[in-house]
């Protein structure tokens, strides 16, 4: 059985980064992988690394579910799970921390970042979430993670530890691959295109997407992104960030090459386009809405649930006892 494996944080509204880098993809791969079984997870201990309010969060953890399975996902190929429900995450995360150094734990750029955003605010667990990742993963022993590109550092450090484990102890994990996304790894935030859309930031923000946005402020928000004075629809990211970004959202959702979108707004100015694209991502994101809204209420979202719980502790419980054995602990 060869399995993908992906989370997502319940630390807000998924925005339309989340969305084209992860949800969408998630589906494109289920239907190109059909002898792939899926694993996809809410990681709420994740989330947790950072204040959360219990509330919020709840209902957090809820809607990503509900999202998950209004993006497409096949709920006959998914198991679908909380990552606090089966606790040998936790277990493994332990061990996964003794498997790691702190000189690779620092090095890592998210936690430098959210380091210099709130050098007072630092948890030990933000620290050590490399380790609880790459834990979630090999106890599964996905072959594939698909992930956007701000996650390849902790891929690679996962990868490290899974090779590090099979040398000390014996072949015991499957070293997983990385899948990026091919378009829409990176979605920018639509006012400041220097920064990724986070679901994170202030929920107020213009810059920021979120599926669960009325139409119309989608709309408004696509046309008041930030662009430049050239007025020429062309991909150059490094002196057209902004241009570029949407670009790339119009890319990911039509399927059509940023050489084929250049042509087809040959002529035309900025205001053409970001018409064109706000009509585009409000019409995909209405689609999953209408989704969400028959799934979030339902008594099937929790069987769904209770489903991947029980499959999921199956297979990790076993695998936890396995390394426990492996590693001289307990009497397993
Ligand atoms: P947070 O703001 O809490 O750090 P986030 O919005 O960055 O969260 P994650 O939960 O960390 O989202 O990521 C979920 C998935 O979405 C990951 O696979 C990640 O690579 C992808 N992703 C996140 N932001 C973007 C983005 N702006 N563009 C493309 N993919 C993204
Ligand atoms: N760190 C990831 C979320 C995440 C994840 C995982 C992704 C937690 N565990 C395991 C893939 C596999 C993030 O911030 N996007």
């Amino acid at each position: 059985m060869n399995i993908v494996l992906s989370g997502v944080k319940p630390t807000g509204i998924p925005t339309l980064g989340n969305y084209l880098g992860a949800l969408k993809n998630f589906v494109k791969l289920q239907n190109e992988m059909t002898d792939y079984e899926f694993f996809i997870f809410i990681a709420d201990l994740h989330a947790i690394t950072i204040p959360q309010d219990p509330k919020e969060l709840r209902a957090n953890i809820r809607n990503l579910a509900a999202l998950y399975l209004a993006c497409g996902l096949n709920k006959e190929r998914l198991t679908l799970f909380i990552q606090s429900e089966v606790s040998a995450h936790i277990e493994m995360g332990n061990v996964m921390q003794s498997l790691s150094y702190m000189g690779e734990l620092e090095r890592m750029t998210q936690f430098k970042d959210k380091m210099i955003k709130n050098p007072n605010g630092v948890t030990a667990a933000l620290f050590t979430y490399p380790a609880l990742m790459a834990a979630d993963i090999l106890l599964y022993d996905a072959k594939f993670v698909p992930v956007g590109d701000d996650q390849k550092q902790h891929l690679e450090l996962t990868r490290d530890l899974a090779n590090r484990f099979n040398n000390r102890f014996g072949d015991t994990f499957q070293v997983p691959e990385i899948l990026l996304t091919k378009v829409g790894a990176r979605i920018k935030d639509l006012q400041d295109p220097s920064k990724k859309m986070s679901k994170s930031d202030d929920s107020q923000s213009k810059g920021c997407i979120y599926l669960l946005d009325p139409l119309n402020v989608i709309k408004k928000k696509i046309k008041s992104a930030v662009t430049d004075s050239e007025a020429i629809v062309r991909y150059d990211v490094e002196n057209k960030p902004g241009i570029s970004n949407l670009m790339t959202i119009y890319s990911a959702i039509t399927n059509l090459s940023f050489s084929e979108i250049e042509k087809k707004y040959e002529g035309k100015g900025y205001g053409d386009f970001k018409g064109d694209l706000a009509e585009i991502v409000a019409e995909e994101i209405g689609k999953v809405q209408e989704k969400y809204n028959q799934i979030i209420n339902s008594k099937e979202l929790d069987e769904i649930l209770n489903q991947g719980r029980e499959r999921a502790t199956q297979i990790a419980t076993r695998k936890i006892h396995k390394i426990y054995h492996k590693l001289g602990i307990g009497r397993f």
